[in-house]
C-alpha cells in the first residue's frame, strides 16, 4: 500500500517530464497513476515515511461536508492549509503586504473581514452540498449519495462531482480531488474510487488519501456497510521542483505498518460527525518533512 505511493514518488522523481506550471515553481510530472488501499481490516492510508497531520486532513473533510467555502471555521480549528489563496488575493487587490498570521487573525476575529476576504468562491463544499441547478434548485450530492448507498447499493451512479463547469471560473482554485465514485460489494463492503485531476504528490496526496478514507468511514457507517477499498487515481501527478530533496529523503525511509482508523461513535447522520469521533491507533511515523506549498 504505502509502497505503491513510494513507487509513484520515485517514478515521478526519476522519469517525470519537467516543465513550468501555473504557479511558476515548475514541476516534474507523469500522467495517469493508481494507488489502492485496502481499508477492510481497519487500516488507514496515513503514510508512515513522514508524519502526516491526519487530524488536519479530517478537519478539512468535515469542513467540506458542512458545505462552507469560507476559511474562517477552518482557522478556528487551527487548520491553515487554505490560507495562502485568500491571502494572495488580499495582497493582490489591496496592495497591502500583510503577513499570513495577521491575515489569519483578522479572519478569525472579524466576521465582516472574513466575509469579504475569507471566501474561496463556489469550491468543494458548495458543489457537494448546494450545486445550483438551472431551475434555481440546489442539489445535495452527499445526501443523495447516502440515500443511494442505503436504497440502491448495486447502482453504478453513486458518485459526486466537484467540477461545476459553469462555476469553475469563480473558484479560488478549481477542484483537484474531483470525482468520488462508490461501489458496494455483495458482501456489504464500501469501495471508493477518487479521481484527482491534479496531484501535488508530496504535500497534497497524503492529505487527500486521509480525507477520502475518513469520508469512506462516515459513509459506510451511515449505510451500515463495512469499509472496503480506496482506489485513488491521479491525472497530472507532479512533484514541485522545490520538493525534490524532500522526496529523496522520504524515499530513503523504510515504511512501517499502517495505523488503524475507526469511528468511536455512531453519528445520527452525515452532518453529525466531529473530529473527536475519529480515532487513530498505532501510528508510529518517521519525522515530519517540511515543504513549501505552491500557490
Ligand atoms: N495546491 C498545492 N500546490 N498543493 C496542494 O496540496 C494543494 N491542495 C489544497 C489546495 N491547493 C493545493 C490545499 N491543501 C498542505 C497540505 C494540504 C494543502 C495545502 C498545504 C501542507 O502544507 N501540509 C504540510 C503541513 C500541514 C499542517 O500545517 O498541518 C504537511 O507537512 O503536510 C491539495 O488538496
Amino acid at each position: 500500500p504505502e509502497h505503491q505511493y513510494l513507487d509513484l514518488l520515485a517514478q515521478v522523481l526519476d522519469k517525470g517530464d519537467e516543465r513550468v506550471d501555473r504557479t511558476g515553481v515548475g514541476t516534474r510530472s507523469i500522467f495517469g497513476a493508481m494507488v489502492r488501499f485496502d481499508l477492510s481490516d481497519g487500516a488507514a492510508p496515513i503514510l508512515t515515511t513522514k508524519r502526516v497531520f491526519w487530524k488536519t486532513a479530517v478537519k478539512e473533510m468535515l469542513w467540506f461536508l458542512t458545505g462552507g467555502t469560507n476559511i474562517q471555521p477552518l482557522l478556528r480549528e487551527n487548520v491553515r492549509i487554505w490560507s495562502d489563496w485568500p491571502l494572495a488575493a488580499y495582497r493582490r487587490e489591496t496592495g497591502e503586504d500583510i503577513g499570513q498570521l495577521e491575515f489569519e487573525q483578522r479572519i478569525v476575529e472579524d466576521d465582516a473581514f472574513a466575509a469579504r476576504w475569507g471566501d474561496l468562491g463556489p469550491v468543494y463544499g458548495k458543489q457537494w452540498r448546494r450545486w445550483l441547478g438551472p431551475d434555481g434548485r440546489e442539489h445535495d450530492q452527499i445526501a443523495e449519495l447516502v440515500r443511494m448507498l442505503r436504497e440502491t447499493p448495486a447502482s453504478r451512479r453513486m458518485l459526486f462531482h466537484g467540477w461545476n463547469v459553469a462555476e469553475v471560473g469563480a473558484m479560488a482554485l478549481p477542484p483537484c480531488h474531483m470525482v468520488y465514485q462508490y461501489h458496494v460489494t455483495s458482501d456489504g463492503k464500501l469501495n471508493c474510487l477518487l479521481f484527482q485531476r491534479s496531484v501535488d504528490l508530496l504535500l497534497g496526496a497524503p492529505f487527500n488519501f486521509v480525507g477520502a478514507a475518513a469520508l469512506l468511514l462516515m459513509l459506510a457507517q451511515q449505510a451500515d456497510l463495512a469499509p472496503g477499498e480506496l482506489v485513488w487515481v491521479g491525472g497530472d501527478v507532479h512533484l514541485y521542483l522545490n520538493h525534490l530533496e524532500q522526496a529523496r529523503l522520504q524515499l530513503g525511509r523504510e515504511p512501517r505498518p499502517l495505523p488503524g482508523m475507526r469511528l468511536t461513535r455512531r453519528a445520527a447522520d452525515i452532518d453529525d460527525y466531529r473530529i473527536e469521533d475519529f480515532e487513530v491507533a498505532d501510528y508510529a511515523p518517521h519525522a515530519s518533512i517540511s515543504a513549501e506549498v505552491a500557490v
